[in-house]
Formats: C-alpha cells, structure tokens, sequence
C-alpha cells in the first residue's frame, strides 16, 4: 500500500532527440513543429501538468515535488558545441543530445531516490529509459523493472533498422549487448567517472504487451531468456494472471525489491492512445491499461515509475487530449488511485 506522507518527485522529461520527428526535417514535420513548437521539446509533461496532475496527487496524498522541465534543447546544444569534432552516428541519432539530456535525467533521479523520494518521470519519448535506468541503478541496483510497451526497445546501434533512440534504451542498458557503452557518443558517461552506471541484468526485466518486434529484438529476447508476456499472452491467460506471473519472477527471490515501471502509452490500443509516434493495433484495452499499474502498485514494490511516448503533434486535437487523458489517468493509477 501506498505510505503516508511519501514525497513524489514529478520530473518533466520532454525529450524528442531519440525519435524520428527531429533532425532530418520532412516539410510536413516542419509545419507540426511550427504548429506546436514540439520539435526540439515534447509537450507531454506540460500537457499533464495542464491538465491538473499535481493537484491531483496531492489529492492522492502524496507530497508532490514538481521540478523544471529539463530543457533538453538547450542541454542538446551545449553538448554540440562543446565538442565540435564529435560526430553523430546514423546508426544512434541525435546520440550526442540523447546522450547529455540522459545525463541530466540520470543524476536527478539518483539524487530523488536517495532522498527516499519516488521519481515519476513524464517523458518524452523512450530513450529517457537510459537516463532513468542509469539513475535508479545507481541509486538502487537490485531493482527490477516491468517494461510495458508494443515493442521490445532492445536495439542496439549496430542492429536498429531505424537507428532511432527511443528503440534503443534496453539494448543499451545490458551489457550482454552493449558491452562498452563508451564507443557510442553521448554516452560515455555510463561507463566513467566515480560512479559508472550499472547495466540491466536481463533477468531483472520482464515484458507486457509487445506486439511489434523486430527480427534482431526477437533473437535477442529469445538469446537472453528475458521473461515476456505478449499480446497473444494477454489474450491467452488474462491481464491477472499476467500480472501476477510478472510480478512472481520479479520479486520471487527477493519480496522486498523495488520495481520500476517504464510505461510506454503505445502499449495501450491506439483506439485509446492516438496521439503516439509507432502506434500499432491490437493494444491493451483501457481497464487492462489500468490494471498493468494497479496491480504494481497493489505489490507494495513500486518505487519509481515513467510514461513515455505522449506526443500531442501527432494526432489532431481530439486524439490528443484523449492521448493526455488517458495518460493522466494511468500517472493516477500508478500513485495508487485504486488502492483502498
Ligand atoms: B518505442 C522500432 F523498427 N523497433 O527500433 C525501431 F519498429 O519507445 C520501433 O517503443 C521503436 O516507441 C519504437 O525503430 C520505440 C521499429
Ligand atoms: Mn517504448
Ligand atoms: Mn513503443
Ligand atoms: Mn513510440
């Protein structure tokens, strides 16, 4: 159950650097950027906000935190121009900017963590997962996280068909995949300093409601054993026993460990969640969105948790709002809207 007066960190994340409406403009992405100036800084935490967020968990009981946005724009373009010489790879894009705005977000949650504090972070696309996995581990390195996605987000730079970021976050985070994280720019960091970033055990992780997979994903999955519930599992066994199936390997050998819950809005039915920028069919209904949450908060486990991927540019304004809506609504149910 959710504790008395707990502090919750809100962390603004709007990163846009690991997905692929910035850089490369197409003219059609241009004029979106010019609509809603979204392109160098995602609106999603905003939104949220908006929307009255922080009111509402403070209605929950919880003590809110609410910090600045990162303004990864800026961030982005310092790392640029200080070192000049620095190249961009086609094959990890924009890894310079994802890179140092991961830094960031990294330190922060750390430093929430160790404060005693649950960070919520509101992305932004999915590459913040390095950012934020990179501080929890630090900060908590027995953690285990429940990835809720449509897809697996375990590319690498050298297997990525697309070479965007937000696909990239798991690949880079285990070392059985990524093992010198200081051969991608941007990212030396996770490998340096007084505090390297410890990588992901791949039995620490465990899957909900993929359905798109790539071929090198599916090997890699299938190579590492990770623990995987599919759409196709959903439909079989049911969100319940899922869940509980998920939660079992997680906190099997060790009740007491922390779970962190990397929700990504596409896991949900484009139905409800339009406003996204890889939606694929076949998603979780609006309860079985909601349980995923409920159900981790109802183990006692939950100390960190983020969504990802609300991004207003990419549907019309009705799709939006519902996009917001219903992430507002999944943000309600991780900080323990249904626990009585
Ligand atoms: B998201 C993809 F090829 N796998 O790597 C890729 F299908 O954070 C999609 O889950 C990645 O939204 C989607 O580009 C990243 C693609
Ligand atoms: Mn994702
Ligand atoms: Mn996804
Ligand atoms: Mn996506």
């Amino acid at each position: 159950h959710v504790a008395s007066p707990r502090i919750v960190s809100v962390i603004g994340a709007p990163m846009t650097y690991g997905q692929p409406f910035v850089g490369t403009l197409s003219s059609d992405a241009l004029s979106f950027c010019l609509i809603f100036w979204v392109c160098l800084q995602d609106s999603g935490p905003a939104l949220l906000r908006e929307h009255g967020l922080l009111e509402e968990l403070a209605e929950l009981g919880w003590k809110v935190e609410d910090i600045p946005d990162l303004d990864f724009a800026t961030i982005g373009a310092q790392a640029m121009q200080a070192n000049p010489s620095l190249r961009n790879n086609p094959n990890a894009k924009n890894s310079i900017q994802v890179g140092a705005g991961n830094k960031v977000l990294a330190d922060l949650v750390e430093s929430k963590l160790k404060l005693g504090r649950f960070p919520l972070i509101l992305g932004g696309d999915h590459s913040i997962g390095i950012g934020s996995l990179a501080g929890i581990l630090r900060a908590k390195p027995e953690t285990g996280v429940i990835w809720v996605d449509a897809h697996a987000d375990i590319n690498t730079p050298t297997v990525s068909e697309s070479g965007n970021m937000h696909g990239m976050p798991l690949g880079i985070m285990m070392k059985e995949l990524t093992p010198d994280r200081r051969a991608i720019p941007g990212l030396e960091w996770l490998d340096e300093g007084p505090h390297p970033s410890p990588y992901l055990s791949p039995d620490a992780l465990v899957y909900v409601g993929l359905r798109d997979i790539d071929k090198a994903e599916r090997r890699f999955i299938r190579q590492l054993g990770i623990k995987t519930f599919t759409m196709y599992d959903i439909d079989h066994l049911g969100i319940g026993r899922v869940m509980d199936l998920a939660l079992e390997h997680l906190l099997k050998n060790d009740p007491n460990r922390p779970i962190h819950l990397s929700y990504d809005i596409d896991a949900v039915d484009p139905m409800h969640a339009p406003a996204t920028g890889t939606a694929v069919r076949g998603g979780l209904t609006w309860r079985e969105a909601h349980f995923v949450a409920e159900h981790v908060v109802k183990s006692g486990s939950l100390a960190s948790a983020e969504i990802v991927e609300v991004n207003a540019a990419l549907s019309d304004g009705q799709g939006a709002s519902a996009t917001v809506e219903l992430g507002h609504q999944l943000v309600n149910a991780m900080l323990g809207e249904a626990m009585l």
